[in-house]
C-alpha cells in the first residue's frame, strides 16, 4: 500500500531547562546533522525546516521554586510551541518536533490537540513522566509532560493553549516502561492507564504490544501523537540521553513499533526527544533517531 505523504514541518526545540543536566540542547543540531531532512526527502516527502524556537538558557534565569525548576521558562516555551505545532496543522502538515528534553511535550501535545475531538497518544520511554510538584523527587520538569498533558500539575503548564486536559486516560498507552516512582504508580492505577512495560514486551512481543496499542489509541479518536523519548531504549543502543536506564528496547524492537505506526497510517504528529550528543559515542543516538523517524513515517525494506 503507498501511505498519503503529508509535507513535513520541522520544529526544533532546543529545551534543557527541563532535565537535570546540559547537553540535550544540541539534541535538535545532532538529529539534523544525522541528514534528517535528506532521509525524508529520499522517502518521497516536502519538507520543510522552521528552525528552532528560541529557549532561554539555565544561566540567565534562577530556580524559583525547586521543586518546579524553571517553571515560567518552560511554560513560555511550551505557548509558543504549541501555537507552532498548531498552524503546521492548520496548514495541512505534519508537525515533526525534535528536543530538547522531555518537558515540550507538553506544548507538542496541545498543539496537536487543539485541533482534535480525541486524541490518541504513544508514550515511548523508559519512564513515566507522570510525576507532578507533589510527587517529584528531581525537580524537574521532564519527568511531569504526561501528567500534565492529563490534566494534572502546575496551572501554568496545565493550561497550555488555554485548555485542559489535552488527552483522556483511555486512549493513552506507555511502551518500554522500566523505571517508575511511587507517585507515578499511583496516578497510573488511579486513572487506568494501559503501561506495557519491559516485562510486558518480553512476555508478549512487541507485535502483540503494538496491535494492542493501536487499538488503544485508535479506539474514538481522529489523531494520534507520537511522543518518543530516545532512553525507552537500552542505552547499548541509545547511549546519548540524559537518564539512561539499563534493559531497555532493543534497535529491532524499536523499529517494529515504528513500522507498524506507519502501516496503520494513524499517525498525525511526532517528537523525539532528548538526544544528548554531549554523552553520545560519534552521535550514534540521533542517527538511531533519523532512522525510527524514517520507519515511523512509512520506509520500508522492499
Ligand atoms: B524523562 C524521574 F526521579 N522520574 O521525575 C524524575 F527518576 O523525560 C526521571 O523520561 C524523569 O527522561 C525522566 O526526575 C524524564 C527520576
Ligand atoms: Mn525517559
Ligand atoms: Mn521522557
Ligand atoms: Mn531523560
Amino acid at each position: 500500500m503507498v501511505m498519503e505523504k503529508k509535507p513535513v514541518t520541522v520544529i526544533g526545540v532546543p529545551m534543557d531547562l527541563g532535565a537535570g543536566r546540559r547537553g540535550v540542547d544540541m539534541g535538535p543540531s545532532a538529529i539534523r546533522y544525522a541528514m534528517l531532512k535528506e532521509k525524508l526527502i529520499q522517502l518521497g516527502y516536502e519538507v520543510e525546516d522552521v528552525g528552532n524556537l528560541h529557549v532561554p538558557t539555565p544561566e540567565t534565569h534562577q530556580v524559583v521554586d525547586p521543586r518546579l525548576k524553571y517553571l515560567k521558562e518552560i511554560a513560555s516555551v511550551c505557548e509558543t510551541l504549541g501555537r507552532t505545532v498548531s498552524e503546521t496543522v492548520e496548514r495541512g502538515r505534519f508537525p515533526l518536533v525534535l528536543g530538547g528534553d522531555h518537558s515540550i511535550a507538553i506544548g507538542t501535545i496541545a498543539g496537536a490537540a487543539k485541533h482534535r475531538k480525541r486524541l490518541g497518544l504513544i508514550w515511548f520511554d523508559a519512564h513515566g513522566d507522570l510525576n507532578t510538584r507533589e510527587t517529584t523527587p528531581s525537580g524537574n520538569i521532564h519527568g511531569m509532560p504526561l501528567a500534565v498533558s492529563l490534566g494534572y500539575g502546575h496551572p501554568d503548564l496545565v493550561n497550555c493553549l488555554g485548555f485542559t486536559p489535552k488527552v483522556q486516560p483511555e486512549n493513552v498507552v506507555l511502551i518500554g516502561i522500566r523505571d517508575l516512582d511511587e507517585g507515578e504508580r499511583k496516578l497510573i492505577r488511579q486513572l487506568g492507564i494501559r503501561v506495557f512495560t519491559m516485562h510486558d514486551i518480553d512476555r508478549l512481543g512487541m507485535g502483540a504490544v503494538m496491535e494492542e496499542a493501536l487499538e488503544i489509541v485508535t479506539r474514538g479518536t481522529d489523531g494520534v501523537h507520537l511522543s518518543l523519548d530516545l532512553d525507552g531504549l537500552d542505552p547499548k543502543d541509545a547511549p546519548g540521553v540524559g537518564t539512561p536506564v539499563e534493559g531497555g528496547l532493543t534497535y529491532r524492537e524499536s523499529h517494529l513499533a515504528m513500522e507498524m505506526l506507519a502501516e496503520a497510517n494513524v499517525l498525525t504528529s511526532a517528537e523525539f526527544v532528548e538526544v544528548n550528543p554531549i554523552l553520545d559515542n560519534g552521535n550514534r543516538t540521533a542517527k538511531v533517531a533519523v532512522a525510527l523517524i524514517e520507519s515511523a513515517l512509512g520506509k520500508q525494506v522492499i
